[in-house]
């Protein structure tokens, strides 16, 4: 392994006893890490950060660069965070809005449960199951080599599939994230697997997806 590798497994070695400890469970995939709590924020806690996310964010549709073309999403999104905490994605530079009331006090229960530093959230509305996110890794320089990735969800029910990056490597995860659910991708998880969120046409409600991540100070200003 190298310095970098190495200081992310140490660094995931301290966290782990913490966050098993705070009720997450680890799920098997081979070289990543991966933690789950199903019931993070239980009912009726999680009914009104859901309407309270949905109406504080401003969301917006989604223009994104593919193959040199202008293309809309198919989901709403709003970057927030820091005003540092500038990202890039697919071909598009993202500014973040102020954190909302409810992300703020979403980010500081992260760090109070779990002991996780966020400057950043990229917030995803689902309007139905026709809304949707394709294979990709967040592996984004800014990330840093062993993104710590927290994902909550609130609304409808959706399959969140991962599948290994290495060619001829056919290992497969699919986990539903459901109401109130709590995801931790951390260590190797994107260096090894990369993630997506098919349609599901007979969904009919929406759902609210945040990833809260950490920046990198040294990237920021590139
Ligand atoms: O909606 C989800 O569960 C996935 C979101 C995601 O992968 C992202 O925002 O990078
Ligand atoms: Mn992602």
């Amino acid at each position: 392994m190298n310095d970098c590798a190495t200081h992310a497994a140490e660094a995931l070695a301290r966290q782990r006893p913490r966050w098993l400890a705070a009720g997450l469970r680890e799920l098997e995939l081979p070289g990543a890490a991966l933690f789950v709590q199903e019931q993070a924020w239980p009912a009726p806690r999680a009914d009104a950060l859901f309407a309270r996310l949905r109406a504080e964010i401003d969301w917006q549709p989604l223009r994104l660069r593919l193959f040199g073309r202008e293309v809309l999403a198919p989901r709403l999104a709003c970057w927030i965070g820091d005003a540092d905490a500038v990202y890039r994605y697919s071909g598009t530079r993202f500014a973040p809005l102020p954190w909302t009331a409810t992300t703020a006090w979403l980010r500081d229960e992260l760090a109070a449960r779990l002991g996780i530093a966020c400057n950043s959230v990229l917030a995803n509305l689902y309007r139905d199951g026709n809304d949707a996110m394709g294979w990709h890794s967040d592996d984004e320089p800014e990330l840093g080599p062993a993104p710590l990735i927290a994902s909550l969800s609130f609304g409808a029910a959706r399959t969140f599939r991962l599948r290994a990056r290495e060619r001829g490597n056919a290992t497969r995860l699919a986990i539903e994230l459901g109401h109130g659910s709590l995801l931790l991708m951390a260590g190797r998880t994107q260096a090894l697997y990369q993630h997506a969120l098919p349609r599901r046409r007979r969904v009919l409600a929406p759902r609210i997806n945040l990833t809260l991540r950490w920046i990198e100070a040294g990237a920021r200003s590139r």
